[in-house]
């Protein structure tokens, strides 16, 4: 067998120790590359090992640092890896996904590479943040109790000028939704820059909170180049927001984590957009799973995060796939699964994650996500809430009213004949 750099890393025989970070793939090798090479090929890059033996290498390095694969699926092309938890620096996101989730993707003796799931050790975990209000800070935060929260996100994407962004957010707060946010590509516009609209939205904010005796909450999209996202952060904080949204993939781990530092500090909840995670999540033969950015998430600490509809609305995705994830972020200990592709996790103590459930919602939608999904969610609906035939406010109104009435066990068609926002919504949609 070809060994990578002349160290051997293959040990079908070696149990993992609880100080070691174990990581699972899902590895296809070029043709005429047998599986086991390869696997020495992805450990040794992830670590220690190049292509050639080195004169650098010493004996205790080898010896202390050294990956062990333990387990080789030639069927399933499942493969895990157990490094040692000193190889990655603590709390360094970005560090650590350049050896486990790095080079090896380029390696041209792969053809497909997945990264499925990572396990990480005590020290690792603890050195993390975990997410600052989690589910039960949230319900503490709106004495919204037990339904799933309702939101929206204003529509058009782009296009509104402030003042009539501010107008559909009020709206949506009237009609009965907790959350307005904004969308995934709203930023700063001219025609709708990013300060007016906090003005203009967080004054409709307090007004439709008047109104309605409810809490009601922005997630304000923060998402730019670093130090004016702590900017925008700081004005959001001012203006007496309680949360900042974030787009994780496009603006990355290494901001994500200096922006959970000053959410910290300033007592802000963060609400994570997954918006381009298909290009690496969606293709089961290459990239990384939504499960395993998910945990970076909850692990840097978001509060609130994306994860699909169960297949339900108009986004890709599978209903075990996403209620998998929804554990993982939910959970305090997750049991490992082949079938379901996950590891063992103990999250000593982080708190869990929020899951987003967005994409294609309409009120008709709605009971079949929370029958999937549960109560600790929140339903989003954008062309679901502003495509409502009476527009905004209405829209609003039917898309709490399916949640209500699917906490009172009462059909959609039975709660319409009382509610007419949602008799329109059933006509439109149904
Ligand atoms: C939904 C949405 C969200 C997606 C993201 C959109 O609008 O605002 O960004 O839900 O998908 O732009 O598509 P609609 P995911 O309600 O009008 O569909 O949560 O799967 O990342
Ligand atoms: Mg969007």
């Amino acid at each position: 067998m070809t060994i990578y750099g002349n160290l051997e890393f293959l040990d079908l025989k070696y149990k993992p120790k609880s100080t070691e970070v174990v990581v699972q793939y899902k590895a296809e090798p070029q043709k005429g590359i047998p599986l086991k090479s390869l696997c020495e090929y992805i450990a040794g890059e992830s670590s220690i090992g190049t292509w050639t033996k080195i004169n650098t290498m010493n004996p205790k390095i080898a010896k202390t640092l050294k990956p062990h694969v333990f387990y080789v699926n030639e069927k399933t092309l499942q493969i895990k890896i157990a490094y040692p938890e000193k190889l990655f620096e603590v709390g360094n996101m970005p560090g650590i996904m350049s050896s486990i989730a790095g080079n090896i993707f380029g390696m041209k003796e792969i053809k497909g590479l997945r990264f499925e799931d990572f396990s990480l050790t005590k020290t690792h975990v603890k050195a993390f943040r975990g997410p600052q209000f989690g589910i039960q800070g949230i319900r503490k935060m709106t004495k919204v109790n037990k339904r799933p929260f309702v939101g929206t996100i204003v529509k058009p994407k782009v296009g509104l000028t402030s003042a009539q962004h501010a107008k559909v957010a009020y709206d949506s707060w009237a009609g009965g939704l907790d959350i307005v946010k904004d969308d995934e590509n709203l930023t700063s516009m001219n025609f709708n820059q990013f300060d007016k609209r906090m003005k203009l939205t967080f004054k409709a904010r307090d007004k439709a909170e008047k109104e309605t005796g409810e809490k009601k909450l922005y997630f304000a999209n923060i998402t730019a180049p670093y130090n004016e996202m702590i900017r925008r952060a700081k004005l959001v904080k001012k203006l007496d927001g309680e949360f900042v949204m974030y787009d994780v993939l496009t603006a990355g781990w290494s901001a994500l984590q200096g922006i959970r530092d000053f959410c910290q500090d300033n007592k802000l909840a963060i609400h994570a957009h997954r918006a381009m995670h298909g290009a690496l999540t969606r293709n089961h033969e290459m990239g990384i799973s939504m499960l395993a950015l998910a945990k970076t998430y909850r692990l840097i600490g978001v509060d609130t995060l994306h994860i699909g509809t169960a297949g339900i609305g108009k986004m890709h995705g599978s209903k075990d796939e996403e209620l998998t994830i929804e554990q993982e972020i939910e959970f305090k200990r997750i049991k490992e699964n082949m079938n379901a592709k996950i590891l063992n996790q103990d999250w000593y103590g982080l708190k869990p994650v929020l899951a987003v459930a967005s994409g294609g919602l309409s009120p008709l939608l709605l009971p079949q996500v929370m029958k999937v999904m549960g109560n600790d969610i929140v339903l989003q609906g954008g062309g679901g809430v502003h495509g409502h035939p009476k527009g905004t406010i209405n829209g609003a109104a039917a898309f709490r009213q399916a949640v209500d009435a699917t906490m009172d066990d009462i059909s959609l068609n039975e709660y319409s004949k009382t509610h007419k926002e949602l008799a329109e919504a059933i006509h439109k949609w149904g």
